[in-house]
């Protein structure tokens, strides 16, 4: 069988394929690059289960194939969970991610220690070409740093210590972060539902 994963975040797409590869899924994985001639889908929802089942539907309706999606964000406590939903374009342009990390940083400039907790959220959706979906969420609890630390994984990961650490999420191996993420979390209870449905 083949799975599109309904997302055309490079990072999100290797962080998946390992995910749901170790989950056990014998299905073949083709990112939505394998599909260009589908318009991206306008994230009109204001929740992250919302967005998710919009890409994912968008994906299957258009190659009657199933598709998986991730939508994802870091909600800021003393933010009232903000950039949230918002977080690939905090700053103005979808995808900087270093300028969203840094005016995150400046807003919270004033902000002490004890009062910096943030979580990552992932809602992971599948939707088939029939209309059937299903979505869960994951988190991943920590507190933000006052400067970023870390070469891998992207987004938000270089600031957001996870509970437990001393490290931040970019200080993590892959291996690390995908056994505790939001998206690791999120698509590991998806896993099995889509082995189900897809028989
Ligand atoms: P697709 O919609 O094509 O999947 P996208 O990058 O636009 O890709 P989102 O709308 O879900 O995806 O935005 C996710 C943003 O949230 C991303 O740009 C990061 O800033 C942040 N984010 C999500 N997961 C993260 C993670 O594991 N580590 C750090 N930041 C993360
Ligand atoms: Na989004």
């Amino acid at each position: 069988t083949r799975l599109i994963l309904a997302t055309r975040n490079q990072h999100k797409v290797a962080e998946l394929r390992a995910i749901l590869g170790d989950a056990g899924l014998d299905v073949e994985l083709v990112g939505a690059d394998a599909y260009p001639e589908v318009p991206d889908v306008p994230e009109t929802g204001v929740t992250f289960a919302e967005n998710a089942l919009l890409k994912a539907h968008a994906l299957a309706r258009a190659t009657g194939l199933p598709a998986v999606a991730d939508d994802s964000g870091l909600c800021v406590d003393v933010l009232n969970g903000a950039p949230g939903i918002f977080s690939a374009r905090w700053a103005g342009k979808h995808g900087d991610d270093r300028a969203n990390l840094e005016l995150l940083l400046a807003q919270l400039s004033d902000i002490d220690a004890v009062h910096r907790g943030a979580h990552f959220s992932c809602a992971a959706a599948l939707a088939l070409p029939d209309g059937t979906e299903r979505v869960v969420e994951g988190r991943l609890l920590g507190t933000l740093r006052t400067a970023p630390s870390g070469d891998g994984g992207f987004g938000y990961d270089p600031i957001l210590q996870p509970l437990g650490e001393t490290r931040t999420c970019a200080e993590l191996t892959p291996a690390e972060k995908n056994a505790i993420s939001h998206r690791g979390q999120a698509f590991r209870a998806l896993a099995p539902v889509v082995k189900d449905l897809l028989g």
